[in-house]
This record gives structure tokens, C-alpha cells and sequence, in this order.
């Protein structure tokens, strides 16, 4: 007797590799697979990306199929359809040529390893329920016991009430003095990202509509060194006449802006995205006109100090320079990281004046200022100094770098992967590599690299933006930049493979 039918919805991505096209090419596969037919499908949409704002933009677009196979089989030809379009299985989050996400089958539940439905964040993403809605709006998540429709509608008011705006303002315009080089600071790379990358895609990622970046020297360097996003605008200052001039020279930019924002610094690259969060977190729950990231050492060196009242509120900042012996000896400092009300960062500013010992615009001096007018001002103790460690000489950009990269290469240690002399080992934060893949000493992996599963890779091998697939072997000494190696490939010793275009 023949199986029912079975309606199941589908979700085609693709970032990568004339993406549009992609899409119509995964369209024709599905079509053409045994005992499946295709009922319908939803208009094709570039969207945002989801969960790792600095890729580019996808296009995605829903099918609605009816099958009298199994949910099993149907995930397994889907997966061999990715597979035969050039995708690699172990690129999770980062760019994909092709991703095919089963989004509902009927009214099914199903939990195993190699396949969940409902898929299980599909409720949380609006590019989604946006392009679902437009063929099933009355089609039932049977988990949430909502309709398509409902689910979207609710993101939407929750998003609304959620999110005030949310802006960032990034201090970019220094030299660097300490550095001795004649390259704007902002722009040496860490791990090869430029540092002020490194903090334009923490703003991304916090969802910033706006993000302000404030250059002065060498500004062409500055603009050149980040990836171009709509988001971004630049504003220069042409005077180095402190912080809180730096941040003023943002006003008009965001004139019509009303929310909060965010203060970031161009040479602190490795202040996380879970921190910011908490501070806007805590900026937002209690209402306060300014919050602050403070942090606690016994000997604060030359940071600004923290001020409180009697009620243990803070009051305001001093810097070291302006500080009394009293003073410096308070262990709570300002790392410089901020989250403001707009309309109270700029009233505040316009009071500063320059009447200290560095005759500078202070930003520090706002809280003083929103404390004696009777607004709140709030923090957040940072518990990990390393985040706001910023860089002013090439030593400390080293030291950084290390750690930082020391940190990925644990990362992928716990996840099953093999390394000959770790600290020779160099590897970029967007590679992925699967278990089993074992790493020669002295190797390079940099850009979009990936490593499929029981790859080995000799010493000394120097990989950019290589598809390095499943039980191959390169035996060492070997260079692959911007090419696919097949799986159960041998490259002999010294080989090289550049820029063979994969899948192409
Ligand atoms: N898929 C992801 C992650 N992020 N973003 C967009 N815009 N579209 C996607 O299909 C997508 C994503 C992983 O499944
Ligand atoms: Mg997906
Ligand atoms: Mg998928």
C-alpha cells in the first residue's frame, strides 16, 4: 500500500557564490528527486544574516513539498544535494553555498541526532516566519501550538517592546604614538582582523542601527580597513581635544537618533559582545541615564579613578592625571566603555569644559554632570581584565594576539581536534575543522578555511579560504588558497593549489 503524503516546508539559504543562483539551482535538484513533488514556494528574499552579522547578507526562500517518503530519507537526499552543491558539513555558522533546513513536516515531531522538527530556533528568526507566512500563514508549529502567522506577530511585538535603538559611537581617531609606525593604530591587525573590525562587528552584533566611527589621523586608513555595512558612517575630528570632543563630533550624525549608546574604543579589540550585553542589560533595566564598565585592581595604575557617594552611587570620574594621592589610591577604575540615553550623553557634553590638567573635553566628566542632575548613573564590575585591555605599543598588540589565538586553538583542542606543537599552530577565529582532523606543526589556517573530518595535515601547511574535505592528506609543506580539496585526496609534499576556484 503507498505511504500518505507528507507535506514538509523547507528553508534554502546561501551567502556565498552568486547566491540567487544558489537557490535556483538547489530549487531544480529538489525538484528532480524521486517521489517528491514540489506544491509551492515563497517569493526569494535577501535577508540579513542571522547569529554572525559580519557575513554577507543571504537569500533565502521557502518550498512547500508533499512526499510519501520518510522524513529520514527526504533529510538524507537533501543532504546529499548540499553536499553535491559544494557544502561542507561541519560550516555551521559560517558562509554557506547552500543550506537546506527542514522547517515543518506536517504535524510531526521529531528529535534524533540527524534531524529536529520543528527546526528548532525557526521561531526566533523574522526572515523565516516572513517567507513561511507568505505560503503557510495558518500552518501550526506543533510544538509552540501557535500558527505561522501568531509566531511572527509575536516577534514582532517583541522585538518592539524589546529593543530601543541602539546605537555605537567608536573611537577611532588616535596615532598611536607608541606604536612607531606610521600606520594609524586602529587599523594593525589582530589576528588578522584589523582591531577596529574587531570592534565595528561587537556594534553588529549588539544589532546597532548606527554606528559611528570617529577618525582622525590617517582617516583614509581608518575607512579602508573596515568592510563596508550600510550601518557604518564616519565622522572625523580634526583636533585631538579629548574624549568627550571625540565623542561630540558624533552629534550630528545621530541628531535624529533616539535611543541609547553605546561608547566603544578602536583599540580594545577583544572586548566581547557578551559583556556589552550585560552593560546594555543593566543600562536598560534600571534606567539609568549613563552606565558604565568599571573594573577593580589594587593598583589601578594611571586609569581614572571611580567616585561614589555616601550611598556607595557613583558620582563621577577623575582622571589619574587630575587625581589627589587620596584618590589614586581607589581600586574601582573606568575602563572607558559606556552605554548612554542619546539625548543625555549630548546635553551632558555641551557642559564639559576643558579646565583640567590636560586642558581636554573629558567624556568622564558627563557622569559628574548627570549625577548632579539628579540622574542615575549605574555599572558593571568587568570580572575579565583581558577584554579591556588595550593596545598602545606593539608589545601589548603581540601579548593579545597570543592569547587570543591561544584561545581558539583550545577551543578546537576540546573539540577532538589534534595539534602538533600548539603554539607554532596559527588559526583564524572564522575556520571551522571538524573531529579527528589532526594539525602538523608550523601550519597557517586564515579567512573562510575548512577542515572536513579526518583530515591530516602535515608540518608547515599553509591553508587561505581552503575547502579542505573529508580523509584528505596534505603531506606537508603544502599551500591552498581559495580552492577545494576532494575528499581522500593526497597533496605530495610542497604542492600547491591557489586560486582554482572552488566549485566553480
Ligand atoms: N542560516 C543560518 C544562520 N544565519 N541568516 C540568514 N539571513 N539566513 C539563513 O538562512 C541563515 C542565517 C544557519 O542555519
Ligand atoms: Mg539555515
Ligand atoms: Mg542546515
Amino acid at each position: 500500500m503507498q505511504a500518505p503524503a507528507l507535506i514538509y516546508y523547507l528553508l534554502l539559504g546561501s551567502n556565498m557564490n552568486d547566491p540567487a543562483r544558489q537557490l535556483k539551482l538547489a530549487l531544480q535538484h529538489i525538484a528532480a528527486l524521486p517521489e517528491l513533488r514540489v506544491l509551492d514556494k515563497s517569493s526569494l528574499k535577501r535577508t540579513k544574516p542571522y547569529g554572525n552579522e559580519d557575513q554577507d547578507d543571504f537569500y533565502n526562500q521557502v518550498l512547500k513539498l508533499e512526499s510519501t517518503l520518510d522524513p529520514q530519507t527526504v533529510m538524507a537526499s537533501l543532504l546529499k544535494i548540499e553536499a553535491e552543491m559544494g557544502r561542507q558539513r561541519g560550516q555551521i555558522w559560517g558562509p554557506r553555498i547552500i543550506d537546506i533546513d527542514i522547517l515543518l513536516i506536517q504535524d510531526m515531531i521529531i528529535e534524533t541526532q540527524n534531524l529536529t522538527v520543528p527546526h528548532y530556533d525557526m521561531h526566533n528568526r523574522a526572515f523565516t516566519l516572513e517567507l513561511l507566512c507568505e505560503i503557510a500563514p495558518d500552518a501550526l508549529h506543533p510544538k509552540l501550538n501557535k500558527t505561522i502567522s501568531e509566531l511572527k506577530q509575536e516577534l514582532k511585538a517583541h522585538r518592539r517592546k524589546d529593543m530601543k535603538p541602539l546605537a555605537a559611537i567608536v573611537l577611532a581617531a588616535g596615532k598611536g604614538t607608541r606604536m612607531k609606525s606610521h600606520r594609524a593604530k586602529v587599523t594593525f591587525p589582530l589576528a588578522d582582523k584589523a582591531m577596529v573590525q574587531r570592534v565595528v562587528n561587537t556594534a553588529l552584533k549588539l544589532n546597532c542601527t548606527k554606528i559611528a566611527v570617529v577618525v582622525g589621523w590617517k582617516k583614509e586608513t581608518v575607512t579602508a580597513a573596515l568592510k563596508y555595512n550600510e550601518r557604518l558612517t564616519f565622522v572625523e575630528q580634526t583636533e585631538q581635544l579629548g574624549t568627550g570632543h571625540a565623542v561630540q563630533m558624533a552629534a550630528p550624525a545621530l541628531k535624529d537618533f533616539k535611543g541609547d549608546i553605546l561608547i566603544l574604543c578602536g583599540d580594545v579589540p577583544l572586548l566581547t559582545s557578551e559583556t556589552v550585553r550585560a552593560l546594555y542589560a543593566k543600562h536598560q533595566s534600571s534606567g539609568a541615564a549613563v552606565t558604565v564598565l568599571t573594573a577593580i585592581l589594587e593598583d589601578a595604575g594611571r586609569y581614572g579613578r571611580m567616585l561614589r557617594d555616601e550611598k556607595g552611587q557613583i558620582k563621577g570620574i577623575v582622571e589619574y592625571k587630575d587625581a589627589t594621592d587620596e584618590e589614586r589610591k581607589i581600586q574601582e577604575w573606568n575602563t572607558g566603555i559606556y552605554c548612554y540615553q542619546a539625548d543625555k550623553l549630548f546635553g551632558a557634553l555641551e557642559k564639559t569644559t576643558n579646565h583640567n590638567e590636560q586642558k581636554e573635553y573629558y567624556l568622564t566628566d558627563t557622569l559628574s554632570i548627570l549625577y548632579n542632575e539628579g540622574e542615575k548613573v549605574e555599572n558593571v564590575i568587568l570580572e575579565n581584565l583581558m577584554e579591556v585591555s588595550g593596545v598602545n605599543s606593539q608589545e601589548q598588540l603581540a601579548e593579545l594576539e597570543n592569547i587570543y589565538v591561544d584561545e581558539i586553538r583550545k577551543k578546537w583542542l576540546n573539540n577532538g581536534v589534534m595539534m602538533h606543537n600548539p603554539a607554532t599552530i596559527y588559526i583564524a577565529d572564522d575556520v571551522e575543522i571538524a573531529a579527528e582532523v589532526e594539525i602538523g606543526q608550523g601550519c597557517v589556517l586564515k579567512g573562510n578555511t575548512t577542515l572536513g573530518s579526518d583530515v591530516v595535515l602535515g608540518p608547515n601547511c599553509y591553508l587561505e579560504n581552503a575547502v579542505i574535505s573529508k580523509n584528505s592528506i596534505l603531506l606537508g609543506h603544502n599551500i591552498v588558497v581559495d580552492s577545494l580539496i576532494k575528499e581522500y585526496e593526497t597533496l605530495e609534499f610542497g604542492s600547491k593549489v591557489i586560486k582554482e576556484k572552488a566549485h566553480e
